[in-house]
């Protein structure tokens, strides 16, 4: 084994990192060498990315890397959120900013799809959670990819394979992040062809399908004479955040559920085969791809978007808080009796969330958070038990006891939402690595360099390099009464309407 410096590059929705890592044969280390914030823009009526000043944030972060290492990093490999793609015309020119999912138009959009497949055969052809967010959805919005001619020799290319585009020249649609689109079949996977034509959505936009720890090409020539760096291998490593986040699961047994928690909360379990049941539809669970062709069976739940969006809502009247002291103000709270449904779709747009909060509050009857502590700590406590009925789910689902909860991604740093998941669930919490996605990225790239054998080799070194912190539950009775509240308060109540 030689020693292997890489790069990765982590786009996620509420910021990006770029991060070096040396694997030594038994261990990795990494370096974080560029952090930025990425921020949609609303313009023209539409939530777009800023591509282009991201791709320029990815560029700062290449030339950082090989300032650090003192030399060209041996690969690189980009990550990113899921579902969402941009527009390459046959010159390899991008066709706009990309849409962000959280733009209104996917939701009609759905809904006229709708009229052509039904809920139930899209789920059972994709096994992918409804929700507008869907790239099925968004790309169902693009109306003029069917009826425009301009249109016929576009293609699409989801996040992490775009920057893959623009880095080598390759076009490949990386499994794991087409996996996010709710156009795969989950079995073959491969693009469902049927989807494809129920919807008309033209073959030629699809890419040919790479398996994650594909190398695509070398760095482009302009871009290494650009940055002074030599044209390093990238790789299609593991494109989506949250497959790359749950490679590098410390565990070393099968029996837990994880849950990768950053801008979302990403909870489930790993699966030889996916689970396309009615009852997997109606509980929302998706069947997403992972690494070595495991089957991630989640749900997305809205994590802590909640609080990034009641953070930003309260930045613009005028205070700014960082989220070591939100957490600092839910930790003085007075008692909570108050929850949302994390799960809920009315929380998906920006803007005005501490009111949405409330609002969900009185109009389920129940007590209104009025003070900054009091919001938080509701939504706090409404993911954790979000968590806990995600949990029985899973456990009905797979017939299975899970053990204990893995939970991994920035997300962990706030150390009362991994106490709180402990208590409510009744089960170990084991958090870390903050940096999962990363880790996950680098680890899939000295995969493809030959490094490491498999995904039990990857935990293996992860575990190694970066010992998680564990949780136990305390006050187990009390918490059980807080469940049953919320329970008749949140999940019954949604039963009745
Ligand atoms: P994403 O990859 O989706 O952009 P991250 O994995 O970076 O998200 O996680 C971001 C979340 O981590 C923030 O929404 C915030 O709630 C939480 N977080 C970040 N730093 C801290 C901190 N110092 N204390 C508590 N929570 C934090
Ligand atoms: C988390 C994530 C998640 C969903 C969402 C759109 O960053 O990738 O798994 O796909 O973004």
């Amino acid at each position: 084994t030689q020693s292997l410096q890489m790069m990765a590059v982590d786009f996620g929705a509420s910021s990006g990192r770029v991060v070096t890592g040396h694997f030594d044969g038994e261990r990795l280390s990494i370096q974080e060498v560029h952090r930025f914030d990425n921020e949609p823009v609303q313009l023209g009526g539409r939530l777009h990315w800023d591509f282009l000043r991201l791709f320029h944030e990815l560029k700062q972060g290449v030339v950082k890397a090989k300032q650090q290492l003192g030399r060209t990093p041996a690969s690189i490999a980009v990550d990113t959120w899921g579902v969402d793609y941009g527009l390459v015309d046959p010159q390899g020119r991008l066709i706009g900013n990309p849409c962000h999912y959280r733009d209104l138009r996917s939701e009609p959009a759905m809904q006229e799809a709708l009229k052509l497949i039904t809920e139930s055969e899209l789920y059972a052809r994709t096994g992918i959670q409804s929700s507008s967010i869907n790239t099925v959805y968004q790309l169902f919005a693009e109306e003029h990819l069917r009826i425009d001619q301009n249109a016929s020799d576009w293609r699409m290319l989801f996040m992490p394979d775009l920057f893959h585009y623009y880095l080598s020249g390759v076009m490949a649609s990386e499994y794991t992040i087409a996996s996010t689109s709710g156009l795969l079949d989950p079995m073959k996977r491969e693009w469902n062809m049927p989807v494809l034509d129920a919807l008309s959505l033209p073959h030629s936009l699809f890419n040919p399908i790479v398996m994650p720890g594909t190398r695509l090409g070398a760095l482009r020539s302009d871009i290494c004479g650009e940055l002074s760096v030599d044209a390093m291998p990238v790789i299609a490593a593991s494109g989506h955040d949250t497959a790359a986040a749950v490679a590098s699961i410390p565990a070393s047994d099968s029996r837990y559920a994880f849950i990768s928690s950053g801008t979302w909360s990403l909870m489930g379990i790993e699966l030889d085969e996916p689970i396309l049941t009615e009852r997997s539809r109606q509980l929302l669970f998706s069947n997403e791809g992972g690494a070595e062709g495991k089957i991630r069976m989640l749900k997305n739940i809205m994590g802590l978007w909640l609080l990034q969006e009641c953070r930003r809502t309260w930045a613009m009247e005028g205070t700014q808080l960082s989220y070591a002291e939100l957490t600092e103000l839910a930790q003085h709270a007075p008692v909570n009796s108050s929850y949302v449904d994390a799960g809920d779709a009315v929380f998906l747009p920006p803007g005005g969330m501490p009111q949405r909060i409330q609002e969900y509050c009185r109009t389920s009857g129940q007590p209104v958070p009025q003070s900054r502590p009091e919001i938080i700590r509701c939504i706090l406590e409404s993911l954790a038990f979000k968590y806990r009925q995600t949990l029985s789910e899973i456990e009905e689902l797979t017939g299975e006891h899970l053990e204990h909860i893995y939970m991994v991604g920035g997300g962990i740093q706030n150390r009362l939402l991994c106490q709180l998941t402990a208590n409510v669930t009744g089960r170990t919490v084991i958090a870390g690595p903050v940096e999962a996605t990363s880790i996950g990225n680098l680890m899939m790239q000295a995969k493809a360099h030959g490094e490491v054998k498999n995904l039990s080799e990857i935990r293996e070194v992860v575990r190694q390099s970066f010992p998680p912190e564990t949780y136990v539950p305390e006050d187990a009775d009390q918490w059980e009464e807080r469940y049953r509240q919320y329970y008749r308060r949140v999940v019954l109540q949604q039963m009745k309407n």
